[in-house]
């Protein structure tokens, strides 16, 4: 069987955060061989229809569309159900999440999170409700569930759409199945840091064919068939070397988690003994994917999280602070009113306090222990 450790080249001897997972080149071959033979290159070719059936497959989902980054995922998310106005988001998250909104003309309204999971705190998300407000953007940060129910019941209660960021959820399964089954859409990236990943790439899980072939619309100039044009769309397509790429690495995706819950499960023991140092608990999660490892470093640690991160720097080991600074803390957004610290404060304290260790599939295990010590002092 093909090894996941061994496929690091020699000479690279940093650790970084993550790294992508990559089939054996020469199995792509074929791939490139169709590609070229038929020079059907993108536009909705066969690699991405096909992609798109395996992964409703994979994913236990019943309509995907398939993108070329999650950002414009997110983008023609909000298109699609026209949200306007205001939406209430976390800015604990990846700048794309509140990009997404500023390049739809939206409001982004900050709400606090929740001190276990560092998803949006439901409990606060009514007060900031206005009439403006059409939607929620919430992310299963760390690929961790949101409190679904919770917020569905006040999406409904005031008549909101919810769009999941579900850029770190691939594969996550909550109490009733996928997790990208919540909400009225649900946005995935596949990114090359991703754990599973097309270089770039993206997808826009839907609950029906209508809105699934409206996000196809948009996603494509807006042309509904060649001589008629029904939207202000854009060019979002996922090429076919993507889709390709996608394809194969679905045939490791088992292998690719079977991995990464090994090297978090030894973090998790390892850590559990280190004072000082916590891990995010796994609420709301039957299926994880282990697409990141964040440890939060708390007072009593003999270093601050600054310290022990430049700590790890100086032995080539290069872990990262997502997410800090918080998005309300970006000069294009600290003005709104949403964005004062003092109603963000859990937000800022995690942000403050994380660290996000090495995880990835080819992270060699003596690698990981190399990891691990510089954390025990
Ligand atoms: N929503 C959320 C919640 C997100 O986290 C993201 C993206 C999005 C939406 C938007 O999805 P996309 O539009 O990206 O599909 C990275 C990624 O660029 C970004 O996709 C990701 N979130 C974010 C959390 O992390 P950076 O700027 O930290 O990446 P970078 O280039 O520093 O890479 C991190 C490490 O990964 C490097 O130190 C080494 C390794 N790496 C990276 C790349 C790109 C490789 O080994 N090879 C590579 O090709 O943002």
């Amino acid at each position: 069987m093909f090894s996941m450790e061994n496929n690091r080249s020699s000479d690279d001897q940093k650790i970084y955060v993550t790294r992508p997972f990559l089939p054996p080149l020469e199995e792509f071959m074929p791939f490139l061989r169709q590609i070229w033979d038929s020079k059907s290159l993108t536009n909705f070719g066969p690699f991405h229809r096909q992609l798109e059936e395996r992964l409703c497959e994979y994913l236990g989902v019943e309509y995907i569309s398939l993108l070329n980054n999650g950002t414009n995922a997110l983008i023609v998310a909000l298109k699609a159900l026209d949200v306007s106005g205001e939406v209430i988001t976390t800015p604990y998250s990846f700048a794309a999440t509140t990009h997404a909104l500023a390049w739809c003309n939206i409001k982004p309204v900050f709400v606090d999170i929740d001190p276990c999971t560092l998803n949006l705190d439901p409990s606060k998300l009514e007060e900031v409700i206005t009439p403006q407000t059409s939607a929620i953007l919430p992310v299963h940060c760390y690929g961790n569930p949101c409190d679904v129910d919770s917020i569905q019941a006040i999406a409904d209660a005031f008549n909101l759409k919810v769009i999941y960021d579900a850029a770190h959820a691939f594969g996550v399964k909550c109490h009733c199945g996928s997790l990208l089954n919540h909400g009225d859409l649900s946005v995935l990236s596949f990114h090359a840091t991703k754990v599973f990943n097309t270089f770039e790439g993206g997808a826009i899980i839907s609950r029906d064919s209508k809105t699934k072939e409206r996000i196809d619309l948009l996603t494509n100039f807006g042309f509904d068939h060649e001589d008629n044009v029904v939207a202000s769309g854009t060019n979002a397509k996922l090429n076919e070397f993507q889709a390709a790429l996608g394809l194969l690495q679905l045939d490791y995706i088992d292998q690719v988690l079977s991995r990464r819950a090994e090297i978090d499960a030894r973090y998790r023991e390892a850590i559990h003994e280190i004072a000082g140092l916590t891990c995010i608990s796994k609420r709301h999660q039957e299926v994880a994917n282990y697409s990141y490892f964040p440890i939060l470093v708390e007072d009593d640690y003999p270093l601050s999280r600054n310290d022990l991160c430049l700590r790890l720097k100086n032995d080539g080991i290069i872990a990262r602070k997502y997410f800090f600074p918080l998005i309300s803390q970006y000069p294009v957004y600290r003005d709104l009113p949403s964005a004062s610290d003092s109603r963000l404060t859990v937000s800022a304290e995690a942000a403050s306090r994380v660290l996000c260790l090495p995880i990835y599939p080819e992270l060699t295990s003596s690698d990981q222990a190399r990891v691990i010590r510089l954390l025990c002092y």
